[in-house]
């Protein structure tokens, strides 16, 4: 079997504010983890040894990186070329110019003319020849109306019309794609993408304001054996029947806060025509904890933040502290002290939010844990209001008004939500 490393969203250069200068070396320490990260994807690719890797997309944050990121991403990945290993370096939207065509930042591995190494730019096949045979793999870049259409097309069109034309013509350019298709080879779709898992026919309806997304049932196709996917940070199989794998790798690090609580890691697969294994491998990341308390209620507000970090394993992580406090509690706390005590992290932030006075009641009757009816509740705020008093009759048949309409506006709501479609990917 044809062994292949895929792994995805690499984003080296990205999240340097949660880092900090390492004084060794002048570089943040966030380039440092990526680099180390991606460093781990290419030993295990070494060590299979594996026939191929298959890059998702999404290399750097943008279309231009810095040399120095730049670099390091090349000197990774000539591990591969070095090691005779062929690669396909998808190209994602974080790599594509905000104008014009083509991944700027990966299109310079073509132009060098590494050996093994496929630039996927375009919705175009490669058969290639691996150690253990031949495998072939459809390249399906990041998706924009340039890519597909041409602008007399797009004139005048809503956003939401350019996404149904996208589709309507994704499908007969991959059905030109798979005709040529070798039906005695193995076969993977390389994407970068946002699939929906709607079935065909809604896209209409389920392109509206989220940009460009794919239907499952494009990419679920019997003549791929898998489909390696890039683009959504969070590991999934978007297929539970297998037949094929729909992957989405995931990011090999967390760009932010909101990749928390996900494990991070690569996909090893296993295929020959008409079979495949594939296995999640975890990496080791650097931890991120948020620490949320709220001390607007305490005494001793610092004593209460410190207990609760206290009961955190911070060490190396990258720690965000928010709590929340009243304005005249604020001298109470000693920032020092605070940062005394996340010293340890690998680095933090300190957030104090303000509770908002205003959401305190004024009125002892309209406290918390007191019932009235919006008519009784409406006419005690009006008793303690008289600059109000010459209107009071007017807003108390109004507000009744509104109260009898009530059951007419609950039905409007309802159809609303029944017709919004539901996401169950973040867009990233
Ligand atoms: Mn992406």
């Amino acid at each position: 079997m044809i062994k292949v490393l895929h792994l995805s969203d690499i984003h080296l250069g990205s999240g340097f504010s949660h880092g900090r200068i390492n004084p060794e070396t002048g570089l943040n320490t966030r380039l440092e983890d990526f680099v180390k990260t991606l460093s781990f994807c290419i030993d295990r690719a070494l060590k299979e040894p594996v026939d191929l890797v298959l890059f998702g997309g999404d290399a750097f944050p943008d279309a231009t990186p810095l040399p120095v990121v730049q670099e390091a991403f090349a000197a990774q990945f000539r591990r591969l070329a070095d090691a005779n290993i062929p690669t396909v370096l998808l190209v994602g939207n974080h790599d594509q110019h905000s104008q014009g065509n083509g991944g700027a930042s990966l299109c310079i591995y073509r132009t060098l003319a590494v050996p093994g190494f496929i630039v996927g730019d375009k919705l175009e096949l490669h058969t290639i020849t691996t150690q253990k045979g031949q495998i072939q793999v459809i390249t399906l870049p990041w998706l924009t109306r340039s890519t597909l259409l041409t602008r007399p097309e797009t004139e005048g069109l809503s956003l939401e019309q350019i996404n149904y034309l996208l589709i309507e013509k994704l499908n007969p350019a991959l059905e030109g794609e798979i005709r040529k298709l070798d039906p005695h080879l193995p076969t993977i779709l390389l994407g970068h993408l946002m699939v929906d898992r709607a079935t065909l026919g809604a896209e209409r309806l389920l392109a509206v304001g989220k940009g460009f997304t794919v239907p499952l049932s494009i990419l679920s196709r019997p003549e791929f054996e898998y489909v390696a996917l890039g683009h959504v940070h969070k590991h999934q199989n978007l297929n539970k029947d297998n037949n094929p794998p729909i992957i989405y790798p995931g990011s090999i690090e967390r760009v932010d806060f909101s990749e928390e609580k996900e494990e991070k890691g690569f996909v090893l697969v296993e295929i020959e025509k008409g079979k495949v294994n594939w296995e999640f491998c975890p990496l080791s990341v650097r931890p991120f904890c948020t620490l949320e308390v709220n001390v607007s209620e305490q005494t001793d507000p610092e004593t209460a933040i410190l207990n609760t970090l206290a009961k955190k394993d911070i060490n190396d992580a990258v720690v965000r502290l928010i709590y929340h406090i009243r304005s005249e509690q604020l001298d109470l706390i000693n920032t020092a002290t605070l940062q005394e005590a996340l010293s340890s992290a690998h680095s933090y932030t300190i957030r104090p939010e303000l509770v908002s006075q205003l959401a305190r009641p004024r009125l002892p009757e309209l406290g918390v844990g007191t019932h009235l009816d919006p008519i009784e509740a409406l006419k005690t705020y009006l008793n303690n209001r008289d600059d109000l008093k010459d209107i009071e009759s007017d807003l108390l048949d109004a507000a009744q008004k509104l109260l009898n309409n009530d059951n007419t506006h609950e039905d409007e709501l309802e159809d609303i939500e029944n017709h919004s479609p539901k996401n169950q990917l973040t867009l990233l």
